[in-house]
């Protein structure tokens, strides 16, 4: 078990800080990798941050994820509609916590439904940026397994 935490970002993530500043925030996602990292060395933990607007690239991301400490996914819309990814983390074996920026049960009625939160060890929204640090911090509450 390595002491690595992959922290994975769906489609349009990278726009963040650029547009829609009154949902999102004006973090840009370097700003929250920035965010990860310090909380990441606070408890030991080394970081892969990546963002990708394919669905098959992330699936390939989970798929590598095998063996570490734990994944922190902001799946982004494939939340709502991949199945997919819920396969690809069930598949891995690895605590996965699923977050997002934004309360998504005070929005639309279609981000109220994930497709992975059966699957995620826990479930953190409408923190912004914050979102990803306690989740974060909350795979170091969990023991690492053999
Ligand atoms: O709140 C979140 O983190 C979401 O995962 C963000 C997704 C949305 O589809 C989910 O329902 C909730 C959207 C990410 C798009 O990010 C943008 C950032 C800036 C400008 C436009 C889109």
């Amino acid at each position: 078990m390595s002491n690595t935490v992959h922290v994975l970002n769906g489609p349009n993530l990278n726009l963040l800080g650029t547009r829609e500043p009154g949902i999102y925030g004006a973090a840009t996602l370097a700003d929250v990798e920035a965010l990860c990292r310090a909380e990441a060395e606070r408890h030991g933990f080394d970081i892969l941050f990546r963002q990708t607007n394919s669905e098959g690239t992330l699936v390939d991301l989970i798929q590598a994820a095998r063996g570490v400490r734990g994944i922190v996914l902001n799946a982004a819309a494939y939340t709502h509609t991949s199945v997919a990814l819920r396969d690809a983390v069930a598949a891995v074996g690895v605590p996965m916590i699923e977050v997002h920026l934004s309360n998504v049960f005070a929005r639309e009625d279609f981000r109220h439904h994930s497709y992975l939160s059966p699957v995620a060890r826990g479930v953190i929204c409408g923190f912004g940026p914050q979102s990803y640090v306690l989740a974060i911090a909350a795979l170091a509450t969990m023991p690492a397994s053999p």
